[in-house]
């Protein structure tokens, strides 16, 4: 299998990782467009919309708070695949960039230092109405009053939903101009932004690749792709 020495860089080059579901998959949390994924269960338009959450706030803090408690659950730890790039962090002397679309904490308890999370974080919610954001473990509702500014109704969790601008976008955008590889790791590609970063990080100059168990939406746009398990294909990768 081809791996990151196989592709030409210096040692202190820039490095853009993109990660979606298909790596904490083998950890136990479930992907959003996989048969039987998370989007086969429920409506995004329901819950993952800012008009979902202002028909309904009672679904949306269900949904999440299901979700919360089941990454809260002792048996979902990091797989081989979150170590593997925590690992790479470490050894990588030059710029090396972790972005998410993940809203679980995985990469963090991995070692991974400050992973950017582009559609918010599962353990964190905002209150819509100072813009406070807080540490979240326990259940949100929308009787839970801000500890900020006292008021009532305006508690979320703090994640991205559709139409809604996805974090750090500054940032990311300007390390993928600069990079000298774009690694793609487990997302279909569906879902923009995000989905066209490997356009840009091309436009850079970066060499592309995408690691995912099957060719994703935009696999025709990456110089290289191996399709397998993240947690083989990554170790094996960055190795
Ligand atoms: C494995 C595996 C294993 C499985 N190993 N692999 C341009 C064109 C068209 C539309 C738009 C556009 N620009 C914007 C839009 C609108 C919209 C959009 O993209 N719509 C499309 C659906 C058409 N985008 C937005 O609204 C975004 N905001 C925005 O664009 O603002 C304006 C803006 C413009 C320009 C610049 C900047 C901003 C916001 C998107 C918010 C997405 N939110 C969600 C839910 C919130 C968080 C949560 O509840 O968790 O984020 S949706 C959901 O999809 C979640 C994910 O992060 C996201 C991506 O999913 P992901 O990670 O790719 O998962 P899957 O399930 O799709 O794929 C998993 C993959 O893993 C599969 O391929 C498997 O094969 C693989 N896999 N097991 C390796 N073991």
């Amino acid at each position: 299998m081809p791996a990151l020495d196989s592709v030409r860089l210096n040692p202190t080059d820039s490095i853009v990782i993109l990660t979606g579901a298909g790596i904490s998959q083998e950890s136990g949390l479930d992907t959003f467009r996989c048969a039987g994924g998370i989007w086969s269960k429920v409506d995004l338009e329901d819950v993952a919309t800012p008009q979902g959450f202002a028909r309904d706030p009672d679904l949306v803090h269900r949904f999440y708070n299901d979700r919360r408690r089941g990454l809260l659950d002792p048996a979902i730890q990091p797989n081989a695949a979150h170590a593997a790039l925590a690992a790479l962090e470490r050894g990588w002397r030059g710029n090396l960039l972790l972005v998410t679309q993940n809203i679980d904490d995985l990469h963090e308890r991995a070692g991974s230092t400050a992973p950017l999370h582009m559609h918010g974080e599962l353990l964190k919610a905002v209150c819509l109405r100072c813009g406070t954001v807080s540490d979240c473990r326990d259940d949100l509702s929308v009787h839970d009053l801000c500890l900020s500014c006292g008021r009532k109704g305006g508690m979320r969790p703090d994640v991205v939903w559709f139409g809604e601008m996805p974090h750090h976008m500054d940032r990311i955008q300007a390390a993928l101009e600069d990079c000298d590889l774009f690694l793609s790791i487990g997302t279909s590609g569906h879902v923009y932004p995000a989905a066209g970063f490997v356009a840009e990080a091309r436009a850079g100059g970066a060499h592309t690749v995408e690691l995912n168990l099957e060719p994703s939406e935009g696999v025709s746009r990456f110089d290289a792709a191996i399709h397998g398990p993240a947690t083989a294909l990554v170790p094996a990768f960055v190795a």
